[in-house]
């Protein structure tokens, strides 16, 4: 009797052990990979990990936020702002003009724990981790072969997965309800890298109604780019550290050169629709310069319906804004309903809308506005849009496309004041001027306006003659902060660029422009909102020959980023009409 208690004591002890052992190597498992760092990842206070998987969160209406466990995900009710605070924002230069506060997330709190510890590996992204000891700094990585571009961050393709039947895309941002959004429930640069490749692998545009003779020439084009020949060491236009696979963008471009058609609706009237000389300056520029090129361009531009493996809807979301949103009248109603009424007429005057459901359609467009304007009656379209929120669900990795926004000063001469100072005349540690739009930008100037000489963080500089003051810090300044305003995005991103001051970009959840092509890592620095306070170290903590690396590939990267009067071989049009191409031929039906 004695031995049989005594037996049944020692398995259950037993079963407690393996089932403790057990956990530990799960909790491990799924705190490590995800997040690279097992230190820091156990011990951040309140991050939460979904383990819905992302097809399912995507398709989370905005209508119904899904609730679970009291945790809201892409709760978009309360992010969108009431319309009626809004400020019109005529002027030039004043930017993102939305006053958000509904999406106030409660401001960025310092972790307790985060005594940040960044990492100064010369050759990988320069991520700050948070740790809580000294022991998690990364070893030193050198020589060519640890370039960004062959040591990539850890991602599914190079980890084991998580847990069998486990979707690889775990972590899509479960956005609380926003004011009890919590540190680390954010989507990284890594787990977006993880979204892609998920959305990619699984979400596929809608099978075409008819077969036509464009599905076979992008299936492929898609299979010439996956098997693209390695790239020539001796070519020099492109730059490999800066891209994710130099190899495959070289030939995806080239492809894009050689086939692709466009076709351009004529239907809609101005100054809404094909007008873009209302929109060539200020910072919704990158609207109307696209749409100036894509309307004079006939390399791409085709009149045959039949020919087009995208069709362009050539409008403004800034005029739509200025001409038909009513001040004061708290609704975008009438704005949502008139691009409503345009796709109704194109899909009714037009075989190719309903052949595929509007997925070879694409838009461009800047304004804050447009991404939740356009998520009804485009949705199905390919948006090139300057929000791209990735922790708002209407924006989606692999099919829209995040548009840079460039805040053009001289439409005649877009190019003014191109450049800045080399490394060795660049005084100024941190940079960033601009108005306390959104709820980042006032943390940062709480943290850092007037604390330290290298640390130059202002509010809206006074005015001066053609900005001098502004354009001068950005070109002698080591780096640029890029705070994020009401919106994600930030004109500042690409005039530190414009500038080859290396963009800090403060902004969670911010999908950066070219994100499927450009290894972002590599030429800038990403800093979470809650690590504000750390700022300075974490900037400090780059090594210098680091910096210098980042500074000369800012320069190399720009090419991408200028608008030309005459667009340019890889210039910022062919670039934002190459990110069309490309998720149009990777979301093409392999079995049509
Ligand atoms: C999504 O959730 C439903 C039930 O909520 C489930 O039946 C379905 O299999 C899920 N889909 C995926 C892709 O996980
Ligand atoms: C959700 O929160 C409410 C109030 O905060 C609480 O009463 C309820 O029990 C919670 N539900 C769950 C599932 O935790
Ligand atoms: C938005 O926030 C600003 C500054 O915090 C405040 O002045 C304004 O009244 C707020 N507007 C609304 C609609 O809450
Ligand atoms: C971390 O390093 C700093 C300086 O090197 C040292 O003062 C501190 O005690 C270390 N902390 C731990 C937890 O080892
Ligand atoms: C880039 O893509 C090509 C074609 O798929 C592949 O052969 C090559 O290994 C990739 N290069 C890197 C560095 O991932
Ligand atoms: C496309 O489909 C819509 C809705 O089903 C229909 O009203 C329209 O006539 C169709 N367009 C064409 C050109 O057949
Ligand atoms: C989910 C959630 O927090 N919803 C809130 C959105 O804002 C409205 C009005 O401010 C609240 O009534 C909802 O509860």
């Amino acid at each position: 009797m004695g031995s049989e208690v005594q037996y049944i004591l020692e398995s259950k002890r037993l079963v407690w052990l393996v089932a403790v052992v057990f956990a530990v190597i799960i909790m491990f498992q799924y705190f490590e990979f995800p997040y690279g760092d097992v230190a820091s990842s156990m011990f951040t206070v309140g991050r939460v990990h979904p383990s819905l998987s992302h097809a399912n969160q995507t398709k989370a209406s905005a209508e119904s936020p899904k609730s679970s466990d009291n945790i809201t995900m892409f709760d978009v009710s309360n992010h969108t702002k009431p319309v009626d605070t809004l400020s019109k924002g005529n002027n030039i230069g004043v930017e993102n003009h939305i006053p958000s506060n509904g999406s106030t997330a409660s401001p960025p709190l310092s972790s307790p724990a985060s005594l940040t510890a960044p990492t100064t590996v010369d050759n990988t992204a320069v991520s700050p981790t948070t740790a809580l000891d000294n022991d998690t700094s990364k070893p030193e990585v050198n020589g060519p072969s640890s370039d960004p571009v062959f040591n990539k961050p850890v991602t599914s393709e190079n980890r084991p997965a998580v847990l069998a039947g486990e979707s690889p895309v775990k972590k899509v941002p479960r956005v609380k309800t926003v004011h009890e959004r919590q540190i680390g429930d954010i989507v990284t640069l890594s787990d977006m890298h993880d979204i892609l490749r998920h959305n990619r692998a699984s979400v596929r545009s809608m099978k075409p109604l008819r077969s036509s003779m464009v599905d076979q020439q992008l299936l492929d084009a898609k299979l010439q780019i996956e098997n693209a020949p390695i790239l020539n060491r001796n070519d020099r236009a492109l730059y490999p550290p800066l891209y994710r696979n130099v190899s495959k963008f070289k030939r995806s471009y080239e492809l894009m050169e050689n086939i692709l058609k466009v076709y351009v609706y004529k239907e809609g009237e101005k100054p809404i629709f094909h007008q873009p000389q209302a929109v060539l300056s200020g910072i919704y520029a990158s609207e109307g310069w696209f749409m100036k090129h894509m309307k004079e361009n006939k390399h791409f531009v085709t009149k045959n319906l039949q020919e087009a493996h995208l069709f362009y809807l050539p409008f403004s979301s800034r005029t739509l804004e200025e001409k038909l949103y009513v001040t004061g009248s708290g609704s975008r109603d009438n704005l949502v309903q008139h691009l409503k009424d345009y796709i109704q007429l194109i899909a009714g005057r037009y075989d190719s809308w309903n052949r595929t459901g509007g997925s070879d359609h694409f838009l461009v467009a800047c304004h804050d506005w447009a991404t939740d304007e356009t998520r009804k009656s485009m949705n199905s379209c390919i948006r090139a849009l300057c929000n791209s929120d990735v922790g708002k669900e209407h924006f989606e990795l692999g099919k829209d496309v995040s548009l840079a926004e460039t805040y053009v000063r001289s439409p005649q001469n877009p190019l003014r004041e191109l450049g800045g100072k080399p490394p060795s005349q660049r005084s100024t540690l941190a940079f960033f001027a601009g108005q306390m739009h959104g709820d980042v930008r006032p943390i940062l100037l709480q943290h850092w306006e007037n604390k330290d000489p290298d640390m130059k963080i202002f509010r809206k500089l006074p005015k001066s003659k053609g900005n001098k003051n502004y354009i001068n810090y950005m070109k002698t300044s080591k780096y640029c902060i890029c705070a994020k305003g009401y919106e994600v995005n930030s004109p500042r991103v690409v005039e530190a660029i414009f500038h080859e001051c290396v963009p800090v970009i403060i902004s969670d959840n911010f999908v950066p422009p070219f994100f499927e092509i450009l290894n972002w890592e590599s030429f800038a620095v990403f800093v979470q909102e809650k690590d504000i306070p750390n700022l300075k170290n974490i900037l400090l903590a780059i090594s210098n020959r680091r910096y210098m690396v980042m500074q000369h590939r800012v320069k190399k990267v720009q090419q991408h980023f200028l608008w030309h009067n005459k667009p340019v071989k890889y210039d910022i049009f062919h670039m934002i009409l190459h990110s069309i191409w490309y998720n149009r031929v990777f979301r093409v039906d392999p079995i049509s």
